[in-house]
């Protein structure tokens, strides 16, 4: 398993050889079976019950492609899509990359100054949006972009559209009159800038290619053969509560779901009765989790044993997840773990995500590396790379899906991705004797909340701004439910003597939910920087 390079390096290969996968662009990819199985159901809102089949969906696509470009929107430009999960942000994203443009998905939950730096920075030339946000979404476009820019809103029956807003519906209902777009994209052309902080600083986006999207795919496809086409008497049917704004939604489940033909049950937002009604209704037959969604199918009294009666897999990443968490799921509802399967996946933003998806074995192993995802770990301290069992080193990847870089940003991408192309994911982790990996540190800054990213330079940049504040730093604490928290560290200026309620106040409504400092706040002396003034956050914890 394990090669020595030209720099000898010793680079880990995958049990499952390598993939081909076709030079498709992905929303052609995402349709390429749907003709054999045109009117079974391929989304459904799990709130209002809106259908879309898969020829609808597939038309719908095409159509929202065409009257983007009816718009003025020229190849390569970058639509922003700020909404909840709901069948039509899937064809948002798909219509997107169908006329050629590359979609920036924001968080929803975002403040209107979150979505601010990201529309600026992704230099964003229309918005998709939807009725129930509207309002914060359009204040941030009004704040930094063109009263002319496209304001396009998806009614999820909650909330208005503002003024001189275009209804998403006649998207559909226009562009099936305008000609079809003449697509001049190649594999290579990015179609995908979702944001994140990578190992440091504040988020950046992430460049990633129709062949990054499609290759990671059939990497999964090709290693764990779980998945089936559907068939007269059988269709996989996933409920989605994972957000489609994050990498894990979009291209784990969004994107390969749909191109195996499974039907996706939208969820805009997790509210238990709302999850425990969709499993009560639907035969559900896959699960897509994050730690806390573990947790509160073990905790919870809503739960039963017969919501899983039809489940042959339930996945989980974006965050760890201990093995105790898996076997007490099992003991509770007595479920035979053969039929119902339980794999940990371990992605990043930068990787298209996914890199390692778990055997079903080892409940807190990430598993191995999948087809074409090669490995390396590299000392930390020594910089040399590690080929024994046991010891631990920074994880390297390479492979089809990894990204092009981070837009506008050429330091960052030099000190993620090396010349010959190793991306240095900032976690540590090490490999049992049947190469199955553990994650069991993060080097980099990112602080994990229920799977969400909160970087901590944003809340320390923020911070820094409050009149009593001199310096401040932010690390990641445990938390039982959440994973993680955000907790600061402050040093005051003199003579100032603000209290915890004061800063967590001035934090309140400028960054979202999850990013709060429910770690609480410690006021110091000073804060232990290293000669360069880098915050040496591990000794802070
Ligand atoms: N254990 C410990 C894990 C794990 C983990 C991720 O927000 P991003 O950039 O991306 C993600 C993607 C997660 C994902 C995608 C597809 C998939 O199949 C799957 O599992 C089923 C998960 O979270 O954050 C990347 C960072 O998140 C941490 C790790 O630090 C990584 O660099 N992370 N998965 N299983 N930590």
């Amino acid at each position: 398993r394990i090669v020595t390079g030209s720099n000898n390096e010793k680079i880990i290969m995958s049990s499952c050889g390598d993939v081909s996968y076709p030079e498709t662009l992905i929303h052609e990819f995402v349709w390429n079976n749907s003709e054999n199985y045109p009117n079974h159901i391929a989304l459904e809102c799990g709130i209002n019950g809106k259908k879309y089949t898969f020829a609808q969906a597939k038309d719908a696509t095409s159509y929202i492609g065409r009257s983007l470009r009816n718009m003025g929107l020229k190849t390569g430009d970058v639509v922003a899509l700020v909404a909840p999960n709901f069948p039509d942000t899937i064809l948002s994203c798909l219509g997107i990359s169908s006329g050629g443009f590359i979609v920036t998905t924001i968080n929803p939950m975002y403040t209107a100054e979150e979505m601010m730096i990201q529309l600026l920075r992704a230099n964003a030339k229309a918005i998709i949006t939807s009725t129930s946000i509207a309002s914060t979404v359009f204040a941030a476009k009004r704040a930094c972009l063109s009263h002319k820019t496209p304001f396009i809103v998806i009614d999820d029956k909650i909330g208005s559209m503002p003024d001189g807003s275009i209804p998403f519906s006649d998207l559909i209902t226009r562009g099936k009159s305008l000609p079809p777009v003449n697509l001049n994209r190649t594999c290579d052309d990015i179609v995908a800038l979702p944001f994140s902080s990578g190992t440091t600083g504040l988020p950046k986006g992430v460049m990633l290619r129709h062949r990054n999207l499609v290759s990671n795919i059939m990497m999964v496809q090709t290693s764990i053969d779980v998945f089936q086409f559907p068939t007269s008497t059988f269709q996989d049917v996933i409920p989605a509560v994972l957000p489609f704004f994050h990498i894990y939604g979009m291209n784990a489940l969004m994107f390969p779901r749909l191109s195996f033909g499974a039907k996706i049950i939208t969820i805009p937002k997790f509210v238990p009765e709302t999850f425990i009604d969709i499993l009560d209704k639907n035969k559900v037959t896959a699960l897509f989790c994050v730690p806390p969604i573990i947790l509160f199918l073990t905790a919870s009294p809503l739960v039963k044993k017969h919501h899983f009666h039809h489940v042959h897999l339930i996945l989980c990443g974006a965050a760890p997840l201990a093995e105790m968490d898996v076997n007490r799921f099992y003991e509770k509802y007595n479920i035979d773990s053969q039929i119902c399967e339980f794999r940990q996946g371990y992605g990043l933003t930068e990787t298209s995500p996914v890199n390692f998806i778990g055997t079903g074995r080892k409940y807190s192993s990430i598993g191995q590396n999948i087809a074409s995802c090669q490995v390396r770990l590299v000392d930390v301290m020594t910089k040399k790379d590690i080929s024994t069992s046991g010891q631990t080193g920074e994880l390297w990847i390479k492979g089809p899906h990894v990204m092009k870089g981070y837009l506008n940003d050429e330091d960052a991408t030099k000190n993620t991705l090396t010349q010959d192309g190793w991306l240095k994911t900032g976690d540590i982790a090490y490999f049992d004797e049947d190469f199955d990996f553990y994650i069991t540190d993060r080097l980099k800054e990112l602080i994990k909340v229920k799977g969400f990213q909160v970087p901590p330079a944003e809340l320390e940049a923020l911070l820094r701004m409050h009149p009593d504040v001199e310096e401040a730093a932010v690390i990641g604490i445990p938390h039982e439910r959440y994973g993680e928290v955000p907790k600061a560290f402050i040093v005051v200026k003199e003579n100032k003597k603000p209290t915890e309620d004061d800063i967590k106040d001035f934090i309140k409504g400028k960054v979202s939910e999850y990013k709060q400092l429910r770690g609480g706040i410690t006021f110091v002396d000073n804060i232990p920087k290293n000669s360069s003034g880098k915050i040496l956050r591990a000794k802070m914890k």
